[in-house]
């Protein structure tokens, strides 16, 4: 109920931005660029993430990060995370520049909902290489969810991290940033895996994806979210939650690519040719869908004539 109420009222609060159907526009969570310590999980994908940015700079994309792209639960001082990824901030500031990056918080970012903070620590660092202070992201604007909205049909698609109305990880955010900085920290060095972090703990999971498709039951918009790490592209088209997966999987990376009015689910991974080279490949995992399909303002009706929209909990990736 909680959460409802909260995505609600981060639905209503969210910045409209209109799209039609030649945007492209990819959706990546779940970075968590951290300190390149062991204790980084982003380190080992750090080139790949590299390479498919890369790709959505040159491919014309606005890259939308859907919360927890720096981890500053574990790393306290974005100075670290600058010196250790300073090539991804530099990209980004080109995404910036060109206005087609939109930054979103999540629970380990959250501390950029703090406009004061986000301009102390995000527009400026000091470059240890270079040995001068430097632009990281000058004039950046950390928001809590955008809502995409279509020129024409003004279909709706509602983007936010996904942690909304889950208790330790909104409200009690700095809780959970206590025990995670003071104590967990010390244990990940050591190779221990967390637990109740929705990645690994089924029950987690299900009850922040259950409140989602409740909201998506009286909500008519698209709903995209990160926070999982589960990726999911819905099995019909009368299901409409959308989740990018995240970055710090051992196998590699995945988001969710809209492009031309479709909607797709791809991973980005290393791979090696016959000959022994090796690559990143770039893979569809499901999809593409067609974006406008989901649109249930147009044809849905109030009375279900859809079909009650069940919530499949099968057929996930
Ligand atoms: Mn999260």
């Amino acid at each position: 109920v909680r959460t409802l109420s909260r995505l609600n009222d981060v639905y209503s609060k969210a910045k409209e931005i209109e799209f039609d159907n030649h945007s492209k526009y990819v959706f990546v969570a779940d970075v968590h660029r951290g300190d390149n310590s062991s204790s980084d999980e982003f380190g080992p994908n750090k080139n790949i993430y590299y390479h498919a940015l890369q790709y959505y700079y040159q491919d014309d994309f606005t890259y939308v990060e859907v919360g927890d792209g720096d981890e500053l639960w574990e790393t306290k001082n974005i100075q670290y995370v600058y010196t250790s990824h300073s090539a991804v901030f530099n990209l980004l500031q080109k995404f910036q520049e060109d206005n087609r990056l939109i930054m979103l918080y999540g629970n380990h970012n959250m501390q950029m909902k703090n406009p004061a903070y986000a301009e102390k620590y995000m527009t400026s660092a000091y470059d240890s290489f270079l040995g001068d202070d430097i632009d990281i992201l000058p004039g950046v604007e950390f928001v809590e969810a955008i809502k995409l909205v279509h020129r024409e049909t003004r279909q709706e698609i509602f983007v936010c991290h996904g942690h909304q109305g889950d208790l330790g990880n909104d409200q009690l955010w700095w809780l959970s940033y206590g025990l995670v900085r003071h104590v967990w920290r010390y244990l990940h060095k050591l190779g221990i895996k967390y637990m109740a972090s929705p990645t690994h703990n089924k029950y987690k999971q299900h009850k922040t994806e259950k409140s989602h498709h409740k909201w998506l039951r009286q909500n008519s918009a698209m709903l995209i979210c990160g926070h999982t790490h589960r990726p999911r592209l819905p099995n019909s088209y009368d299901d409409r939650y959308f989740n990018t997966g995240c970055c710090i999987h051992p196998r590699g990376i995945t988001c969710l690519e809209m492009s031309y009015g479709e909607i797709a689910l791809v991973s980005w991974s290393v791979s090696s040719r016959r000959d022994g080279m090796v690559y990143i490949k770039r893979e569809l995992l499901k999809g593409p869908m067609t974006v406008e399909e989901f649109n249930k303002s147009n044809n849905g009706g109030t009375h279900g004539n859809q079909g009650n929209s069940q919530t499949s909990e099968t057929g996930q990736l």
